[in-house]
């Protein structure tokens, strides 16, 4: 649950005592309760902000082998964050997705580092406890060789220390075994193979 959703109720918490305020406020004159009043509500913006502000990235995917797409992240408050693209160009079947530790692109997408893993975990499923942060698990690509997909993720913020703003996404050329393929790589990779596709989140 967002900590959003639980701002305005603890608000309307404390209504009995601002009551009280209230109506001891009354007694004094009209200016002063008005200067009560634009206090309390400057607060209450304040914890609206801080709770509540929608942030917005994007991230533009490049290629050496023909990929194109784009991914938009969201995230209100502390809530999750939501990434919705579309990528063309891709062969048909699951593709490994995965946010990468590094933004940095000059050497293509082998220049993004490992998957994004704060925590020290081993390669996961999305859904799994033991996973890195960075571990969207894949996208499934049509006959046309296109997907559009959203996922929902609690691990890949868009504030604070593990935030992924700066770091990269990428699309890689096979499935991720999401660590139970029995494979060398797959607890470290999901044994997805290349990297044919990848882009920096920005803000
Ligand atoms: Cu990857
Ligand atoms: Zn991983």
């Amino acid at each position: 649950m967002p900590t959003c959703f639980t701002v305005v109720p603890f608000l309307f918490h404390h209504h009995d005592n601002q009551d009280t305020v209230c109506a001891h406020v009354m007694h004094v004159d009209s200016n002063e309760l008005v200067h009560v009043l634009s206090v309390l509500s400057e607060i209450a913006a304040l914890l609206f902000r801080s709770h509540c502000a929608m942030v917005k990235a994007v991230a533009v995917l490049g290629s050496s082998e023909g990929v194109t797409g784009t991914v938009y992240f969201s995230q209100e408050g502390n809530g999750p964050t939501t990434v919705t693209g579309t990528l063309s160009g891709l062969k048909p079947g699951h593709h490994g997705f995965h946010v990468h530790a590094l933004g940095d692109t000059t050497n293509g997408c082998l220049s993004t580092g490992p998957h994004f893993n704060p925590n020290n975990k081993e390669h996961g499923a999305p859904e799994d406890e033991n996973r890195h942060a960075g571990d969207l698990g894949n996208v499934n690509v049509g006959d046309d060789g296109t997907a559009s997909f959203s996922i929902t993720d609690s691990q890949i913020p868009l504030t604070g220390p593990n935030s992924i703003i700066g770091r990269a996404v990428v699309v890689h050329a096979d499935p991720d075994d999401l660590g139970k393929g029995g494979h060398e790589l797959s607890k470290s990779t999901g044994n997805a193979g290349g990297r044919v596709a990848c882009g920096k989140q920005r803000l």
